[in-house]
């Protein structure tokens, strides 16, 4: 959800793995190639009116190139991947938020991404309130000036998400950064100890 801290963990999970000697690729989406950055600017430029399913393939567009160029030689180099935000994104604010029938926003992602899913999405819980009075930045783009009830819709997506997949955690994100950063690891390290060994936070 927005502002719900995913900037702030990535960076700090980042840091972790690089201490247990993991270099991570870390990357964000839409965007993370060129075609993508270019995307992400037409995407949230809020002088800009788009059809959900217009919006819908702009996302897809931007995964598509972020996929290809970057996850596939990534992975096949033998690296992790980090992104924030990936398909899940797409099931909660287009499905969700925009009311498209998710089976077919699975399935275009599908042929988007060659069914490349990630090995665990993990989703900050926070209340929409408090997720949009973090965000420090001035200027609301055109899908964070969206009405509350829009984000109502995609925080419910989410944990509705979180609760039907085995492959998504759901981590209360209300607390302090640190407390916050602890339980994302714990989903983590629980899943894969090897890639992310247990600390002590
Ligand atoms: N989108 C879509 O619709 N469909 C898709 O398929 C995809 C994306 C991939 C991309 O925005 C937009 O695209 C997004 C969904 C849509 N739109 N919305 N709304 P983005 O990801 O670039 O931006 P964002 O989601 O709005 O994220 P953000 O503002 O960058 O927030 P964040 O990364 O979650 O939070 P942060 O930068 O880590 O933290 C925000 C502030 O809170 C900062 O000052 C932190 O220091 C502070 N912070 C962080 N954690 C805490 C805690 N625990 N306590 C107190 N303060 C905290």
């Amino acid at each position: 959800m927005e502002g719900a801290g995913k900037s702030t963990q990535i960076r700090l999970v980042a840091d972790a793995l690089k201490e247990a000697g993991i270099k991570p690729v870390v990357t964000r989406e839409p965007g993370g190639t060129r075609s993508g950055e270019a995307i992400r600017a037409v995407a949230l430029d809020r002088d800009l009116q788009l059809e959900p399913v217009a919006e819908l393939l702009l996302m897809l567009a931007a995964r598509s190139a972020f996929v290809r160029e970057v996850v596939r030689p990534a992975l096949e180099a033998g690296r992790t991947v980090l992104t924030d935000r990936y398909e899940l994104s797409s099931f909660a604010y287009q499905g969700g938020g925009r009311r498209l029938p998710l089976d077919v926003v699975i399935e275009l992602n599908k042929l988007a991404t060659g069914g490349l899913s990630p090995d665990l999405s993990v989703v900050l819980d926070v209340d929409v309130d408090q997720g949009r009075a973090r965000q420090a930045r001035g200027t609301a783009d055109r899908i964070e000036g969206e009405e509350g009830a829009f984000h109502e819709r995609v925080a419910a997506a989410y944990r509705e998400l979180a609760h039907s997949r085995p492959d998504v955690a759901l981590v209360d994100g209300r607390g302090e950064i640190e407390r916050v950063f602890a339980a994302v690891w714990e989903a983590l390290s629980s899943r894969f100890p090897e890639t992310f060994p247990p600390r002590r936070c």
